[in-house]
This record gives structure tokens, C-alpha cells and sequence, in this order.
């Protein structure tokens, strides 16, 4: 964050969920075709990289990620004077992903989660803040795809059941496999074909976060 946001609505939304092991994600200024409810000025994305926010919630012991989330990120968003909003209020769903590509140097992967240059495939969006005055934001990044050299592209060999095809994801052909013995290593370890990834792996979620996602994908 930089120096200017000292003082700032910014820099203490930073500071308020550092120990929750959230951060701010970058952001931009939405125009009508960014579909944010309620026409605010500016928009800050809020997001995990890596196993942080995973320790900070196990240490809470609360069974919800995303209401352990909203409960940080409502106290945080009263400190500063924004609207939260979240990825997982819906159908219909905001269009996080769209939103992301506006605030951060992400890029669609072959497999249809955003990759970033630096975190990879690990890492995620948890909330969005919107305030109703224009904030200063730095420059967009401008960082090209990490899938735009990677030749080989382990990620689109490695599914079991090939599942990522030309038409999409095959959510039914996931679901069944990891519902089979063969699937273990996917519902436990996390998505094989996001683990073929060499691109920040030393972000990678760590085999119980990784579980916890992956069963929450199963229930949905
Ligand atoms: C519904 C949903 C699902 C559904 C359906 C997904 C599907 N059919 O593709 C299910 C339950 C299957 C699912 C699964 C997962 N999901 Co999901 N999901 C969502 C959710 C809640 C809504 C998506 C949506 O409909 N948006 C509405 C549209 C209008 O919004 P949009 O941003 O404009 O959507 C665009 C993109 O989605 C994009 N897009 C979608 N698919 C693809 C594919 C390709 C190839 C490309 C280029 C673009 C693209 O096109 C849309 C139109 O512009 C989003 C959160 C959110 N609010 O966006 C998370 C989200 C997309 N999921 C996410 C994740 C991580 C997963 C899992 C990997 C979870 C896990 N296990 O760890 C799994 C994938 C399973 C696996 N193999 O690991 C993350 C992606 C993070 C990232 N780095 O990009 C999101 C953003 C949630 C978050 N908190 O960050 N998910
Ligand atoms: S394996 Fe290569 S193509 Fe696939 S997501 Fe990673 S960098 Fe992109
Ligand atoms: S979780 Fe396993 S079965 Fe599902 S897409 Fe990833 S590699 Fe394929």
C-alpha cells in the first residue's frame, strides 16, 4: 500500500484486516457497464493469497468461512464508510471475476480461475467495498499472462477425467469423480490440475485448506 494512503480510508481498511490475513486487492473506478450495485465511485477488492487467511480462521474457531469473512469485512467496511459486498451473496452472483481483471494484474487461466503473475492459482476474492466518493487508486499493473509463455500447459493434461474442455468446465464429470476412491487425491490435496500449475507455488493452499475448499465446492 503505498505511503500516500497514510491517514487514509485505505490505509485503515489495510490495517483492519491484516490480522484476519485478508488484503486489499487493488481497484478501480466503475462505470455502468461494471454493474456495481448502488453507482459508487470507486470500488476496493478484498481477497486472500497463499494459507494466511486460512490460519487466521482456523484460529477462530468458527465453522463459516464466509461468515467469518462478512464479520470482518462489515466491521472493517463501517470503519471506512463503504457498502461491502460479497462473491458468495447470490444467485445472482456479482461478476467478481470481471471486477478482478479491472483491479488486478490477473488474467484468465485455461481453466477458467484467474491466474495472478505472482500468487499464481492461489488465491481468491472475498469481498468487495464500495464507496461513494472517488479514492486516489495507483496505476493498473500492467503484467502480462504467466499462460502466455507456459508451453507445455500441464494444467489442461492432468484432470483425470478431462474435465476442462473446449466447451468449458465439466462440473458433473469433477463432482463425480471426486465423489469416487479414485478422486481422493483430488478432494484431499485440492484440484490436480490447479497443482500441475508451476506458477506460485509457494502459494499454494495448504492440504487442509485445500480439502476444506474442495468440500464446499462438493455441497454446492
Ligand atoms: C458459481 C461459482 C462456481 C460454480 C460454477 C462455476 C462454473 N461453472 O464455472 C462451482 C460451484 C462449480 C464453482 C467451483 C469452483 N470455484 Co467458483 N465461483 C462461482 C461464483 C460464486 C459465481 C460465478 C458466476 O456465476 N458469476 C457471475 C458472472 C456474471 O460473473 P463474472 O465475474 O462476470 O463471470 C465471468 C467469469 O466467471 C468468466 N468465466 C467463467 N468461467 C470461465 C472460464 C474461462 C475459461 C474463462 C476465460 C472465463 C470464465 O466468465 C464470466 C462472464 O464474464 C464465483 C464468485 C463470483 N461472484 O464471481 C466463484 C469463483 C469463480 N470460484 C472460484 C473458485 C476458486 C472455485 C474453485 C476452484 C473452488 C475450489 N475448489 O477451490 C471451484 C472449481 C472446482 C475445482 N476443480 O477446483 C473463485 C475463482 C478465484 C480466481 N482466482 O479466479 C471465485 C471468483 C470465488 C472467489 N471467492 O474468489 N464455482
Ligand atoms: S499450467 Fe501454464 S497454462 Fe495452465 S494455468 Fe499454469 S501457467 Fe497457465
Ligand atoms: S478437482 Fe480433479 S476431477 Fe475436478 S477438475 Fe480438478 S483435477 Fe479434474
Amino acid at each position: 500500500m503505498p505511503d500516500k494512503y497514510a491517514g487514509t480510508a485505505v490505509y485503515s481498511l489495510t490495517a483492519t484486516l491484516a490480522p484476519f490475513g485478508l488484503i486489499t486487492r487493488g481497484g478501480f473506478h466503475p462505470g455502468p457497464a461494471d454493474s456495481v450495485p448502488g453507482d459508487p465511485r470507486t470500488v476496493l477488492l478484498v481477497g486472500n493469497a497463499g494459507p494466511a487467511m486460512w490460519r487466521a480462521f482456523q484460529g477462530s474457531g468458527m465453522g463459516s468461512l464466509d461468515a467469518w469473512v462478512r464479520d470482518a469485512v462489515d466491521r472493517a467496511a463501517a470503519i471506512c464508510g463503504a457498502e461491502p459486498l460479497y462473491p458468495f451473496d447470490g444467485p445472482p452472483f456479482l461478476p467478481f471475476q470481471r471486477w478482478a481483471q479491472r483491479a488486478a494484474p490477473v488474467h484468465p487461466s485455461p481453466i477458467g480461475v484467474l491466474i495472478h503473475p505472482d500468487y499464481g492459482l492461489w488465491h481468491a476474492w472475498r469481498a468487495a467495498l464500495a464507496f461513494a466518493d472517488r479514492l486516489d487508486l495507483p496505476a493498473p499493473q500492467e503484467r502480462p499472462s504467466p499462460c502466455a509463455t507456459c508451453a507445455v500447459k500441464p494444467c489442461l493434461a492432468t484432470c483425470p477425467v478431462g474435465a476442462f474442455t473446449r466447451a468449458g468446465y465439466n462440473v458433473p464429470a469433477c463432482t463425480a469423480h471426486i465423489d469416487r476412491p479414485s478422486g481422493t487425491d483430488c478432494l484431499l490435496e485440492g484440484c490436480r490440475a490447479r497443482r500441475a500449475c508451476p506458477v506460485g507455488t509457494e502459494w499454494r493452499y495448504v492440504p487442509a485448506q485445500a480439502e476444506f475448499h474442495m468440500r464446499a465446492f462438493r455441497r454446492a
